[in-house]
């Protein structure tokens, strides 16, 4: 990985540190337990980490709501350890991104306890949007937006003096008060914090929100649907995100990124529709990258996967961006999950989940189907950590158990994210499965062992071989080679890289048959008796 381009094509895997593995038996992951398992993150055969916040918080959104951008939080272990963290990983010849939160901090932040305790007009205040209510007291917001967790998206503070005042601005969770990015002063903040990770040794950044920071505050009340959430901008000149003047703060940023060598990454965490306008921050001068989230949200159809494929190759392509593919993240329900719905579209809800019954050793099929495919496209690709143990969404934690604001905040008519963050299985028995001593900050589900590392270390046919055999392939698949589509059937696809690679893909109900005088580099299920590929599986085929 010495070119300096090697993000073009890498295998990214993330890791949710507070649920990766447990080093001090707290119950919670952290650097010491992540310090551990970096063999087993080096075998696997990734290029990079990308590392969730490991911030001081509260913890009120996972570590999303950080209380201070420039340490570790106690939990997740020190400053001396990341260091350490980052040194192990580079001898390994892994590169390191974490995740920078610039659109809100958390309301334990010390600027916003100033913010509070200096009262209205204060520069203090200015860092934040805080602004007068509506009503002849101010009783009422300042005009209708409401939070993506649910809930309005303004919350009212007292005063020094003891009485109601101002409210103040909030896209997430309440504990999350959004930044005021036309203040100089929250600029150079984020400038300053990029330096001091990029000095650490940290080889970029995963940003969060890329499309939000700035906003326009005098902005209309908008027109909400009857469940009041608005989780993605559906509307075009969306006040709070994906406004021209957040291409201004990300060219400031791309040139104390070049100005390292090699230079520093940025991943763009953008919910930006269509692919033309989310390759408008993928420039020479701003983001290199961004997670592709048309992707994750296509149907396990050959119709839709086709058109994402080709969307994000073609237009991210114009830009001279790579394309990148993203099944899983802690934000959305986990794919055995997702694909195994056995009737989907109906009830698609709040962040990424649905409702309805769920086939998971038909999830388990597609999902090993999907991650041949994935690693098979031009382009970098993303793996969240369980995916390659093809862990499905926990759906049963105990109310009690959860912990994500969305359920609190959707009034308990969402679940939440926890589902996807139930801490990993490491060894098939004893405490929390190897996770940890001190058992696991989310109760994992009965059987969890024999989805755990050490159980599918030992078996040929488990995802985790699977995910190993593909990784270790596909650095012989030609990445400057472009996909080009072959001839097949229309619950099919099949591409070619260069002259000796075909991927081939089954969507259909059927076994289809094979291109002649192929060999199986791998497939995801064994081929039919009269050498088929069955249902829901892919196959790569070398010459
Ligand atoms: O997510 C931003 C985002 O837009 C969502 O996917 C959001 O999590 C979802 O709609 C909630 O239902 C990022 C982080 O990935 C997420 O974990 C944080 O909660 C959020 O930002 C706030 O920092």
């Amino acid at each position: 990985q010495a070119s300096r381009d090697w993000w073009r094509d890498a295998v990214i895997y993330q890791v949710y540190i507070r649920s990766f593995a447990d080093g001090n038996g707290d119950g919670e992951g952290d650097i010491a337990g992540l310090r551990d398992r970096l063999p087993y993150l080096h075998d696997l055969g990734i290029d990079a980490l990308w590392i969730n916040p490991w911030y001081p918080s509260p913890l009120n959104d996972g570590g999303y709501d950080v209380a201070d951008f420039r340490d570790i939080d106690p939990r997740f272990g020190d400053l001396a350890q990341a260091k350490a963290l980052l040194d192990e990983a580079h001898g390994l010849g892994l590169k390191v991104l974490l995740d920078i939160v610039p659109n809100h901090s958390s309301w334990d932040h010390r600027w916003f306890k100033e913010a509070l305790a200096a009262g209205p007009g204060s520069p203090e205040r200015a860092r934040y949007i805080f602004r007068d209510g509506r009503g002849d007291d101010g009783e009422l917001p300042p005009n209708n937006w409401r939070s993506v967790f649910g809930g309005p998206a303004w919350k009212r503070v007292t005063e020094p003096d003891g009485t109601p005042g101002q409210w103040f601005f909030h896209i997430f969770d309440v504990s999350q008060p959004d930044f005021d990015w036309e203040n100089p002063e929250v600029k150079a903040e984020f400038l300053d914090i990029l330096r001091f990770w990029f000095d650490l040794g940290v080889d970029g950044f995963r940003i969060d929100v890329a499309h939000g920071m700035v906003k326009d505050m005098d902005g209309p009340d908008l027109p909400y649907d009857e469940s009041g959430l608005l989780d993605r901008p559906s509307i075009a000149d969306h006040p709070f995100f994906d406004r021209d003047g957040v291409h201004e703060i990300y060219r400031g940023w791309r040139e104390i990124a070049d100005s390292y060598d090699p230079p520093k990454l940025y991943v763009a965490e953008a919910w930006v529709e269509p692919a033309s306008r989310l390759a408008r921050y993928l420039r020479d001068d701003e983001l290199h990258s961004a997670f592709n989230f048309d992707y994750l949200k296509s149907a396990w159809t050959a119709a839709d996967l086709r058109r994402s494929i080709d969307d994000s190759v073609t237009v991210l392509g114009s830009v001279g961006a790579p394309a990148t593919w993203v099944l899983e993240n802690h934000d959305v329900e986990r794919v055995v999950t997702r694909y195994g719905r056995t009737v989907t579209a109906a009830g698609a809800g709040h962040a990424g989940r649905m409702s309805g019954p769920v086939d998971v050793e038909l999830g388990t099929r597609r999902a090993r189907a999907a991650a041949l495919l994935m690693l098979a496209l031009p382009g970098g690709a993303y793996v969240y950590q369980g995916q390659e143990l093809g862990l499905a969404e926990v759906l049963d934690l105990p109310d009690e158990s959860l912990q994500d604001p969305v359920w609190e905040r959707s009034g308990h008519t969402e679940r939440g994210r926890d589902g996807c963050r139930v801490p990993l299985p490491w060894a098939v028995s004893g405490s929390s499965h190897g996770f940890g001593s001190g058992g696991s900050w989310l109760p994992q589900p009965s059987g969890w062992g024999r989805q755990s590392v050490e159980a599918e270390s030992g078996d040929p046919a488990s995802v985790l071989s699977l995910y190993r055999s593909a990784l270790r392939s596909r650095r012989d698949i030609p990445s400057a080679e472009p996909l080009i589509w072959l001839p097949s059937d229309t619950d099919v696809l099949a591409f070619q890289r260069g002259a000796s690679f075909v991927c081939v893909v089954n969507l259909g109900a059927a076994p289809v048959e094979l291109p002649a005088h192929r060999e199986v580099i791998l497939a995801s299920d064994p081929l039919t008796p009269d050498a088929l590929l069955p249902a829901d599986a892919t196959v790569w085929l070398a010459v």
